[in-house]
């Protein structure tokens, strides 16, 4: 028999564990669209501020040979574009919950965005970002550990639906030690490693100048770079966190062997981001059939069996 892919997060079920990562193929209702009509297990809208907003001058996003490097800078369509979108998708769905990704750009304009999410129809599932690392002159939220706590402490105070958080890559166990104990403080329902890695730069030498226009040339990383940390934070945070706590995988996933690798590391959804931009929405069936493969050759008929079993030395 062949494995399967199905994945229980949240008290629902999707046929597979893949997503896009938010900011890639979901800005607009003709994205999120070809994103609900393909073979992708869930699907995330863009990360939104209470307004439209047009985000960085272009060129803002660039491909490399080995990744990505992007200061988009936030454009998204506004607030009530998204939560239209996820509340009609519901109504019309009954099998997979949508995500909805807020960035509001003050802790108040997060808990506006999220009061209105607490009083609506919507019973998906709600990521608040807190890492964007492309907003000049704003520093990304997470790398601030008492603002962190602030915020969630705000938004427990009232939100009672589902909640994730968008994380930042971490690089010092003191670091993940002192995050995760902030994070077992609060009801969440999962956490997403990682978002890019900021701040990166990268440089044409033809042109002996930089390739994307905001920030002169810093952006964030994302792609076969960033495996790696991406795997590193997914493996701290699953052996630091309280189980009821789930970690969405984000980071590197060019290939069915990268997801296995983030599924042993502890991941229970997987979000495609540069991968996605380079190869659009049929990098879903390619993924699937890739990592069906593996787990059939190693006899894993589900991903239960080897979620989280990564093993040490
Ligand atoms: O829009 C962006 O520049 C952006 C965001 Br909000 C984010 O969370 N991560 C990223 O790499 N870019």
């Amino acid at each position: 028999m062949s494995s399967s892919l199905q994945t229980a997060f949240l008290g629902s079920y999707y046929q597979n564990p893949f997503m896009n990562a938010s900011g890639v193929h979901c800005l607009t209702v003709k994205e999120l669209n070809e994103l609900s009509a393909s073979r992708a297990g869930a699907f995330i809208t863009k990360s939104c501020t209470t307004k439209e907003r047009e985000g960085n001058p272009k060129p803002r996003y660039y491909s490399v040979p080995l990744g990505s490097i992007n200061s988009m800078g936030l454009p998204n369509k506004g607030f009530d574009y998204y939560l239209n979108y996820v509340l009609d998708f519901q109504s019309k769905s009954s099998d997979s919950l949508p995500f909805l990704s807020v960035a509001g750009m003050s802790i108040d304009e997060n808990l506006h965005m999220l009061r209105i999410v607490q009083d609506s129809a919507f019973n998906g599932v709600v990521e608040l970002n807190l890492s964007c690392p492309n907003v000049p002159g704003k520093p990304q939220v997470a790398y601030d550990f008492e603002v962190t706590e602030e915020i969630l402490t705000k938004v427990f105070d009232f939100y009672k639906k589902p909640l994730g958080v968008k994380l930042p890559p971490f690089f010092d166990f003191a670091h993940f030690d002192a995050m995760a104990q902030i994070l077992n403080k609060f009801p969440l329902a999962y956490i997403n490693c990682i978002n890019s890695v900021g701040n990166g730069l990268y440089i044409d030498i033809e042109s002996e100048g930089v390739v994307i226009k905001p920030k002169n040339g810093f952006g964030g990383i994302g792609g076969e770079y960033v495996k790696p940390t991406a795997l590193a934070n997914v493996r701290a945070f699953y052996l630091r966190l309280k189980p009821e706590i789930k970690i969405i995988g984000t980071g590197g996933i060019c290939t069915g062997r990268d997801a296995f690798e983030h599924l042993l590391c502890g991941a229970s959804m997987l979000q495609v981001g540069t991968q996605l931009y380079e190869e659009g929405v049929s990098v879903f069936d390619r993924l699937q059939q890739e990592l069906r493969e593996i787990m059939n050759k190693k006899g894993y008929k589900s991903i239960d069996e080897f979620r989280g079993k990564l093993k040490s030395l």
